[in-house]
């Protein structure tokens, strides 16, 4: 009681706040933040960001009243890695073990390190995650699933979780609230194997008469029916506890929305984590149809009015002025991801990158520049920012904000940048490092970005990623583009400046071996 009492007067105290921005020093609130995370989302998906043939009035909204970057960066083209850097405030490739995660994975981000939720709780935040995570769960692979499932999000800075553990496409298929599964019947209990068939439940190898959608040969979908669609991974039981894929979307929106509810009252994060557009792309049923690009562009379409749903809330509980929301893409987009759902049939001249060359896994642009919207009202800016920013920034910057310093030696490679991020300025970063993937998580080109000038050195990676029918940026070539001028990286320059090589050559090396 009388530890609540203090707890209560420090955040009335705290309330007000001073922050020393770089460039200037103003009063700010503590404004509650909601970063909302989109999966394998486009630079060119946004009808804000140029897309013609899909219509995203919520998101475009949050464009026109805020912040609208062209140059906003995930620091990968996968999942997990981008994920990691956001969280922790550190370049992912100078960690092994940072590549897309099976479903059964051990958690990945460091306990005893600053996270981006720590650092907002050390500022006398409340915290949660709600959506998808995909930075593995426990302290090792082989786990069980039916009891505490424990290191991760509420080990990690998050007071409040409502995740599902990897990707909609990946097994066990269930929703797990602050370290349990979500309506397990212990009499049922959930076995998740990665390399063993487990149980008797039908595999979409099997069993292709029974899938609603079919897999796409060779990548990997054909494990354990759950919904009518083949996944990556076995699992059995948990038969009352798994979703279905057309209410996963919506459960995440009523938590969010019930998380905003109940802590309107006081500064909030909201680590928002949404599954679209990413495989298996299964809308609500009153999206389905409604883009006519098949079944993508739907959840596209419900993943903006999600985002709407959200600023509804935010006026309801009266703190639309107080709430700084954030939106991003964890990687750029791909069509066929292992499921054939007409995206590829039905995309009728959309462009999902925009102008960019790749898509995700790809060192090239599309693979890592995203859309990227920051809106607080009354403290952003309205307008389009073309300076250089990047998730794993918002760590450094929030500090800066919030007068919450971060202890030496954590987020190492988070920079401050929080006057580009309110749109005050128009320098961001000056560098910045780019990781492509593979489709199978493995590898990862790295390449430099300094001022415009981008560098990919020569390596032995395949250029071209035939599943998914995506180039990666492989070449045994160096290449450079010059960004400014040629944003579709068509003109490779290495051999016209092969000064420039040389200083971006060395550059990536001294940043890589800084670890
Ligand atoms: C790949 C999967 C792909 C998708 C991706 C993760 C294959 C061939 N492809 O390995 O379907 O699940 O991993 O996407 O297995 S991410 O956005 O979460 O990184
Ligand atoms: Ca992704």
């Amino acid at each position: 009681m009388k530890q609540n009492l203090i707890l209560s007067c420090l955040s009335v105290l705290s309330f007000g706040l001073f922050a020393q921005t770089s460039n200037t020093t103003t009063a700010v609130k503590k404004p509650n933040v909601i970063f909302i995370y989109a999966d394998d989302l486009g630079y060119g998906d946004l009808s804000s960001y140029g897309a013609t043939k899909l219509n995203t009035p919520h998101l475009d909204k949050l464009a026109r009243n805020g912040v609208r970057f062209t140059n906003g960066h995930a620091t990968s083209a996968t999942c997990t890695p981008s994920r990691y850097a956001l969280l922790t405030g550190e370049y992912p490739w100078r960690k092994s073990g940072t590549g897309i995660l099976p479903g059964d994975a051990a958690l990945i981000i460091p306990t005893n390190k600053t996270t981006l939720p720590i650092l907002f709780q050390k500022a006398g935040y409340k915290t949660a995650i709600v959506g998808k995570w995909h930075l593995g769960l426990g302290e090792q692979v082989a786990k069980n699933w039916n009891g505490e499932i424990k290191p991760g999000p509420n080990e990690v800075g998050f007071d409040y979780s409502y995740i599902f553990p990897a990707t909609a496409d990946r097994v066990p298929t269930v929703f797990m609230e602050n370290r349990k599964v979500v309506a397990l019947d212990p009499s049922d209990p959930i076995l998740v194997d990665y390399k063993n068939k487990v149980g008797n439940d039908p595999t979409g190898k099997e069993h292709p008469e029974l899938l609603k959608m079919k897999s796409s040969p060779g990548q990997g979908h054909e494990n354990t029916i759950v919904n009518g669609i083949g996944r990556i991974g076995y699992m059995s039981g948990g038969n009352k506890a798994r979703w279905v894929d057309e209410e996963v979307s919506t459960t995440f929106l009523t938590k969010a929305k019930e998380y905003i509810e109940e802590n309107s009252k006081s500064p909030f994060f909201l680590y928002f984590t949404l599954t679209e557009p990413h495989v298996p792309r299964m809308p609500a049923t009153m999206f389905k149809g409604k883009s006519g690009l098949g079944y993508r562009g739907d959840v596209i379409l419900q993943l903006d009015w999600t985002v709407g749903e959200i600023m509804k809330q935010l006026e309801e509980s009266g703190i639309t002025n107080n709430t700084m929301v954030i939106f991003s893409s964890d990687n750029g987009a791909v069509l066929d991801d292992g499921y054939q759902d007409e995206a590829v049939t039905q995309l009728n001249g959309h462009t999902p990158n925009g102008i960019l060359r790749g898509g995700k896994y790809s060192v090239l642009e599309a693979g890592t520049r995203v859309p990227f919207i920051i809106s607080w009202p009354g403290v952003t800016q309205q307008k389009v920012s073309t300076a250089m920013v990047s998730q794993m920034d918002l760590l450094a910057s929030f500090s800066n904000l919030l007068n919450q310093p971060i202890p030496a030696g954590d987020a190492p490679d988070s920079v401050n940048t929080i006057d580009a991020f309110l749109g005050k300025s128009d320098i961001g970063r000056s560098v910045l490092i780019k990781q492509g993937g593979n489709v199978l998580g493995k590898g990862g080109t790295l390449g430099i970005v300094k001022d415009g000038w981008k560098f990919i050195p020569p390596n032995n990676g395949s250029p071209y990623e035939k599943l998914v029918d995506i180039e990666t940026g492989n070449s045994t070539d160096p290449q450079l583009y010059n960004l400014n001028d040629d944003l579709g990286e068509k003109y490779n320059i290495a051999k016209k400046y092969p000064k420039k090589v040389k200083e971006l050559a060395k550059l990536l090396e001294n940043e890589i071996n800084k670890s």
